[in-house]
């Protein structure tokens, strides 16, 4: 908007939305009905809307940032439908009391943050954050030389958007080795050692832009998965620019431990979020642009859109045979409706028809079922993936489609029988009974069990272990977009809301026990119980390159006319030079190890106006190099606080003035 328009009343802009929502809900019936008993009063003078008017009024207010009379939603409800306490329930806790630790380990995305964040359960504690796409102050990831050369050569980007956190798996249960994450901003897949908790590669994924789903290939790991959501030219250099019918989606398989891009396959439509089924053979894409269409409006149009089916081994085959163009140096298959490869009785991508821009797709316990939440349609659509192979109708494969609510987007799992799925428009987590959905005519309400209300608008729901062969049940963590009034007002950015619900093992209702403020903005998040991580706590020299530096080792060495390799190392409180002194406009390698051996005393080496500052753990070392511009002294000094002399940990570097 320009700055002498007048801005628009905030009401009308809700209205359009509305309107726009509204039409492209056109399919689910009624979808204006109220009863007495949904009313929510907004506690403005005049004014009442419906149940689902309401929670739509709270996903504008996201969007616009600012709508008049939000505020007084806390004033507001009569204590019905969209009661906003917290119960007082079956008294199930979520306390760990003090020097406990949490049962489980929780890695959530951090969204557009670029990091992750490690949360305990029950506790919803905060155990650490760990950089993957962003650059990190207080870890130094980025500024030491091995964590700057990997975010340069990774694309030299300064953030991602990373979505979908997976643990490695053997025989289909979490071994505790590695994490994958995508970065939807960038098209790329980074990896986190759990042994360490950091980020030790990332790869970006030739000819792919947006890299929105990822999942490994259950139950082994054999490869890192990823779905390209924005289409593009293919190779994406200048040519098609202004020809969107030649876009296309890709699909893509990378080696877990080389992180190289092994193959790739083209599709038809585009692809939004993957999962995998527990045999190691399909992998099912759900997706919501099969008009191809570069607006909303043209992504809207149609009523049905695509799930595809990748059969691996069939891929496999192709590659093997060389039925492929090779693309920037991957191997890319044709996947599209018209391939060779797809007319035969093994095609190598199955086209299931779905209602209208689905969401999700998460493959159930046993890898019966893949759950493709409707998002624009109300219902769950439920793949039998154990038909899948023989099936040549490709209706066959539905095994069911309960009416679950408005605004289906994921749904998880308690291993006994009960899918648990969010509704984004609805601001509920709704539970349903998965065999009676398949008894169930399509579009019964039937197996819906219960509904818990949540604050507000949710994304991911995520249960106990729930993307493994055998899920824990216990708790449940709604992931919502918008906290609106439900924590101190912070400024115009309000965080996210994650909500820690009780689901025992499926047998009593859920409850609402804890509300948690997160940063922007986590999307998905996954749950390991603490035995299967074996996180060290002091680094072991083997596990890393750069040489290990001793007390006898700290000294200053010459390497060239303009260089010079520092090397010192750290303790209590001390740096293994009281100083050095280099010429101006050396470059300076700096190389450090903290000496110590006792877990938790971390050293910090700051080097003020230089833009250096990283973390150096125990026994580990680490190196930065910069280039000594401007003669004058500067003090080195700790960030982290050690022992009670570390102020005094202190270190000068001195830069002469070069000559003449
Ligand atoms: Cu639904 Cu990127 Cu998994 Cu966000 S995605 S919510
Ligand atoms: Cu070392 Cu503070």
């Amino acid at each position: 908007m320009s700055k002498n328009e007048t801005p628009r009343d905030p009401n009308e802009v809700l209205e359009e939305y509305e309107e726009t929502l509204d039409s492209v809900l056109a399919e689910v019936e009624s979808p204006d009905e109220t009863t007495e008993d949904d009313d929510i009063s907004l506690g403005l003078p005049g004014l009442s809307l419906g149940r689902r008017d309401f929670m739509k009024a709270g996903v504008a207010a996201g969007a616009m940032g600012s709508v008049a009379g939000c505020s007084a939603l806390t004033g507001g409800g009569d204590g019905s439908a969209g009661s906003q306490s917290t119960p007082s329930g079956s008294g199930a806790s979520h306390t760990v009391e003090p020097g406990e630790h949490d049962e489980y380990y929780g890695f959530w995305s951090g969204g557009h943050s670029g990091e992750l964040r490690v949360i305990g359960i029950p506790s919803m504690r905060e155990l650490t954050r760990i950089p993957v796409f962003n650059t990190d102050c207080a870890s130094g990831y980025g500024f030491t030389d091995d964590t700057r050369e990997l975010l340069e050569e990774s694309g030299g980007y300064s953030w991602g958007d990373n979505h979908h956190p997976n643990l490695s798996e053997t025989d289909g249960d979490y071994d505790g080795e590695y994490l994958y994450v995508n970065d939807k901003a960038n098209g790329r897949i980074a990896r986190v050692n759990l042994t360490y908790f950091e980020t030790d590669a990332i790869t970006d994924v030739p000819n792919m832009q947006a890299i929105h789903g990822c999942c490994v290939l259950s139950p082994d790991t054999k490869y890192v998965l990823g779905n390209g959501e924005f289409r593009v030219p293919l190779p994406n250099d200048g040519t098609d620019a202004k020809n969107p019918d030649n876009y296309t989606s890709l699909f893509v398989a990378v080696d877990p431990e080389s992180m190289e891009t092994q193959w790739q396959v083209k599709v038809d439509g585009n692809l939004d979020i993957v999962d995998t089924g527990k045999e190691g053979r399909w992998a099912i894409s759900s997706a919501y642009n099969s008009e191809e269409a570069t607006d909303i409006q043209g992504m809207t149009k149609d009523d049905r859109d695509n799930v595809k089916a990748f059969d691996i081994p069939a891929i496999e085959q192709a590659v093997e045979n060389g039925n492929y163009e090779e693309v920037n140096g991957i191997p890319v298959v044709d996947g599209t409706q018209e391939s060779s490869l797809n007319q035969g009785d093994r095609p190598i991508v199955k086209y299931i028809p779905t209602p209208k821009s689905p969401h999700c797709v998460e493959v159930g316990p046993n890898g019966d079922y893949a759950f493709v939440a409707g998002k624009l349609s109300p219902t769950v659509t439920m793949i039998d993936l154990n038909a899948l192979a023989d099936s040549s109708d490709p209706e066959d494969v539905v095994a069911g489609r309960p009416r679950v609510g408005l605004g289906p987007l994921h749904t998880t799992f308690d291993g006994n029988g009960h899918a648990y799925t969010s509704l984004f428009i609805d601001s509920q987590a709704v539970k349903w009974d998965i065999e009676a959905a398949v008894e169930a005519e399509e579009g019964s309400e039937d197996p819906i069990i219960e509904k818990q209300d949540v604050h507000y608008n949710p994304g991911h729901i995520q249960a106990l272990e729930a993307m493994t062969t055998d899920p824990d049940g216990e708790w449940l963590v709604s992931l919502n977009k918008l906290s609106k009034d439900r924590f101190l007002p912070v400024g115009p950015i309000m965080p996210d809301n994650d909500q820690l619900i009780h689901i025992g093992q499926g047998e009593e209702e859920m409850e609402l026990v804890a509300d948690h403020p997160a940063y922007p903005e986590p999307h998905d998040c996954v749950f390991a119980h603490k035995d299967k991580i074996d996180a060290k706590k002091v680094y072991d020299k083997d596990d890393y390159e750069e040489t290990y530096i001793t007390e006898e080792d700290s000294g200053v060495e010459r390497t060239g006319d303009n260089s010079v390799h520092v090397k010192m190392t750290t303790k209590r409180s001390e740096f293994g030079l009281p100083d050095f002194t280099v010429q101006e406009g050396d470059e300076v390698k700096l190389s450090t190890t903290n000496i110590e051996g006792v877990q938790d005393i971390i050293h910090g080496v700051a080097i003020p106006e230089h833009d250096i500052n990283y973390a150096v753990a125990p026994q580990d070392t680490r190196e930065v190099t910069f280039t000594a511009d401007d003669p004058g002294v500067y003090w080195i000094y700790c960030t982290y606080f050690c022992s009670a002399l570390h102020l005094e940990m202190r270190s000068r570097m001195i830069v002469e003035p070069a000559e003449g």
